[in-house]
């Protein structure tokens, strides 16, 4: 701990900031008004207050327990569909995001040079009027698209995202194509909507999980439902050149050759087409294209995937006859994080052909829920401005079947670094941490210096608030109002347990006083919180005071999702795809190959831990004290080989950046990688707890968009091991 004494310290010398940063263990508990005026508090602040979890984006549903005005304990709320009452080891420890004495509980102005992290307090009305004239200088000089805006998904980037189409920018990154981009353009290919629900039911017989790690990347309702299958005896077959705690509990765990996921899908593709083996009446009324499909697949035999995936031909042979058996009982798993390789896009458009090869739509996929958040109402508005100039993301003339709202961020940040077609001078950034989640750090760093002005929300002075020269703190998940979040049939509320801290406000309140600066009143017209709450609840006809006793309120019945036709040119299940083929990609999937690491080099693999979320959470002090130390997995034999004993330092490094790190020495992961925890080696000083801990492996990580998806493609950079 003494190390982390001296980096306060430091921090307490070194930055005006650490006044700020401090200052939350002092504040004396403030009984929450909200919630005793709605009888949830007695006037000495004790009660229990239904809210939700925002320590990943999964939002399970909780209840606070307050005394003496302060949160002692969180607990899943039973009535919540994700965590039927129960909260991951994240979502119990959220009493120190709020309690952090890290936060920012002012706004913050850059004094110092950017990157120094020299900041001064400032007041909202300050902070709030220098950002709208930086904002309104920007436009008026290089017009709106100079303004880059950025956000990872929250519950209040409706706001955010109005704000930016009322500024007029047509800049937008988002996380979603370092995250599942593949996966979301396959499905839409296919079936025409972003992604199907799967059913866990106890007819479910068997399951391929392709690098869905569900035991420590947690969505939990998914991860117990898959624990229940198990229990049950269904057989999973898990994909991962590492042995995760997900391998540890499947049937059968394939160290599969990383990039090469697609090969053993086309060739399962292949048996269950050449020995028909699959739902032929269902292929016939609901799908197009299986001839073309049938054509391309026939070389694709388990005989030549065995070398490509160093998976035995009878295995692979073998897990297609299980699979067709089991149908329509069988699920192939999209995954998550799915963007691996630039052949990314071709294997989740395989998985999710072989899905509907076997015919099991409305049985273990069906379309995810009716439109029933469209019963909710929203504060009036006029038209958006038409934004003119192209996107610096190239959506769509360079990733035409990307949608505009997901967009390719790696290419936005390649291209303030180019200044093509034009040169961007601001960024916008709101719950986000791209200086540590976009691959190529110092590319990042760069990027960030080309601009004029960056402004950033967040509850911590994380790695992207130290670099920026606004910090606007928002209040935490457990002291602010959220927009509602529609769940199945019933619609969720985020409401404070605890009053603010500090000057900590909400975004609805932040986005509304900054618009409002902008010139842009008529585009947020709520009064505060509440009121936005109530225009949400108006055609429902359902009061707020009702919902915050609850925590959630019935939405009434939406239009079923139909249950035979699909969003799709042809309204069929596309296994060909006409609008694939209309913009020159391969209309079937097809095999690509994938590139591999020269001779001594290894595949970098990364990959969610059950005690941490991305870049966020290192400096929860609940969740550090459960946290493995992050080291780099090394296989036990090339370790022998070269010399390095467990516990070592080494040097790991790409072909853009260099780390060290102590290593773990473990059978459980192929020759050909090693493995780094991602969500460490952060470079912020104001995260006194995570600051100097682990390697980052973002420092590493070389940037390739798949042409088809635009994701990232994380598992495709190639790393050099020595010991330091
Ligand atoms: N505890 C926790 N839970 C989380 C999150 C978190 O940060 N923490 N984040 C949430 C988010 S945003 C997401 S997107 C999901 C992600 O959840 P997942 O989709 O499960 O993704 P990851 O954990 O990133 O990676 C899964 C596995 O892919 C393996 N892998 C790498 N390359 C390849 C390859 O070429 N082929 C195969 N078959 N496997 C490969 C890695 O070894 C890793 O174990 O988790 C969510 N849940
Ligand atoms: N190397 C590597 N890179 C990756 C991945 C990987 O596994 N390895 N995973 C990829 C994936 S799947 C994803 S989804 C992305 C995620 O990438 P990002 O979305 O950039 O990362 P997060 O850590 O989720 O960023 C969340 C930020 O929100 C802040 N925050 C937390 N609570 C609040 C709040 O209540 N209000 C506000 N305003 N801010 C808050 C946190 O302090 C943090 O700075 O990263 C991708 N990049
Ligand atoms: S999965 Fe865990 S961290 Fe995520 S919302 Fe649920 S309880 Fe919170
Ligand atoms: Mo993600």
């Amino acid at each position: 701990m003494s190390g982390t004494l001296s980096r306060r310290s430091f921090l307490k010398l070194g930055a005006v900031s650490a006044g700020a940063l401090v200052v939350g263990q002092f504040v004396p508990p403030a009984v929450a008004q909200a919630a005793t005026n709605a009888g949830l508090l007695n006037t000495k602040g004790n009660g229990y207050i239904p809210s939700m979890c925002e320590m990943c984006v999964w939002r399970c549903g909780l209840i606070a327990k307050v005394r003496n005005g302060r949160v002692v304990k969180l607990d899943g709320n039973p009535d919540h569909p994700h965590s039927k009452g129960h909260l991951c080891v994240r979502g119990q420890s959220g009493l120190m995001n709020t309690y952090d004495p890290d936060r920012v509980l002012t706004p913050l102005i850059r004094v110092g040079k950017r990157g120094e992290g020299r900041f001064r307090k400032a007041t909202w009305a300050e902070a709030l009027d220098f950002t709208a004239s930086k904002m309104l200088d920007i436009k008026a000089k290089y017009g709106p698209e100079a303004m880059i805006f950025s956000s990872t998904h929250n519950l209040s980037q409706v706001q955010f995202e109005n704000l930016l189409y009322a500024f007029g920018s047509p800049n937008y990154g988002t996380q979603r194509s370092l995250c599942f981009n593949a996966m979301i353009v396959a499905n839409l290919m296919t079936y025409g909507m972003e992604e199907p629900e799967r059913i866990y039911d106890d007819q479910l017989k068997y399951i391929i999980l392709t690098g869905r790690n569900l035991m420590e990347a947690i969505s939990t309702s998914e991860t117990s439902a898959l624990s229940a299958a198990i229990a049950r005896g269904v057989k999973v077959v898990y994909l991962d050149p590492r042995f995760t705690k997900t391998a540890a509990k499947a049937s059968e765990w394939l160290p599969i050759k990383p990039g090469t996921d697609l090969a053993f899908h086309l060739a399962l593709l292949n048996v269950i087409i050449g020995e028909n083996l699959y739902n032929r009446s269902f292929v016939e009324n609901y799908t197009v294209g299986f001839e073309a499909l049938a054509k391309e697949v026939q070389p694709y035999t388990p005989e030549w995937a065995a070398p490509i995936t160093e998976i035995p031909a009878e295995t692979i042979r073998r897990i297609a006859h299980e699979f067709a058996a089991a149908a329509p009982h069988a699920l192939a798993h999209n995954g998550w994080r799915t963007s691996n390789f630039v052949n990314s896009f071709q294997t989740q458009r395989a998985i999710t052909i072989l899905n509907a090869l076997i015919g099991n739509w409305n049985v273990v996929l069906r379309a995810s829920g009716g439109e029933s958040s469209s019963a909710l109402g929203k504060p009036p508005q006029p038209p958006y401005p038409r934004a003119s100039a192209v996107r610096l993301d190239g959506v769509p003339s360079k990733f035409p079947v990307v949608p505009l709202k997901i967009g390719v961020f790696q290419e936005l940040r390649d291209n303030i670094l180019t200044g093509q077609p034009y040169q961007a001078h601001g960024w916008f950034i709101a719950r986000q941490n791209p200086v540590m989640s976009l691959p190529d750090r110092t590319k990042t760093l760069e990027a960030f210096q080309k601009m004029d002005f960056i402004v950033t929300v967040d509850i911590l002075l994380n790695d992207t608030a130290w670099f920026s020269d606004v910090v606007l703190p928002e209040a935490s998940y457990l002291e602010r109002y959220d927009p509602l979040n529609p769940v199945g049939d019933k619609v969720f509320l985020r409401q404070p347990v605890i009053d603010p801290q500090g000057d900590a406000r909400s975004a609805l309140w932040i986005y509304k006083q900054l618009g409002e600066r902008l010139g842009l009143k008529d585009y947020f017209q709520y009064q505060d919180e509440e009121d936005y709450l109530r225009q949400q609840l108006a055609p429902l006809g359902i009061s707020l005071q009702d919902v915050k006793a609850k925590g959630y309120a019935q939405l009434p019945e939406g239009k079923a999702a139909p249950e035979y036709s699909w969003n799709t040119p042809s309204g069929k299940i596309e296994l060909q795809s006409s609008t694939l083929a209309k913009v020159g990609f391969p209309a079937v999937p097809t095999w690509i190959e994938p590139p591999e690491p020269p001779q001594g080099q290894f595949y970098l693999l990364t990959g969610k831990v059950a005690q941490s979320t991305q870049f966020g959470t290192q400096n929860n002090q609940l969740l550090h004290k459960y946290a493995d130390e992050p080291r780099l997995w090394l296989n036990d034999k090339v370790a022998a080989d070269r010399g390095i004993a467990d516990g070592d330092w080494v040097e790991v490094a790409s072909q853009v950046g260099k780390v060290h790190t102590r290593v773990r020495v473990t059978p459980g992961i192929r020759q050909d990688c090693v493995y780094l925890t991602p969500g460490y080696g952060h470079l912020s000083k104001g995260l006194t707890t995570a600051f100097g801990r682990g390697a980052s492996s973002s420092v590493l990580h070389v940037t390739y968009a798949d042409p088809v998806s635009g994701g990232q493609a994380l598992t495709q950079t190639f790393v050099t091991v020595r010991k330091a």
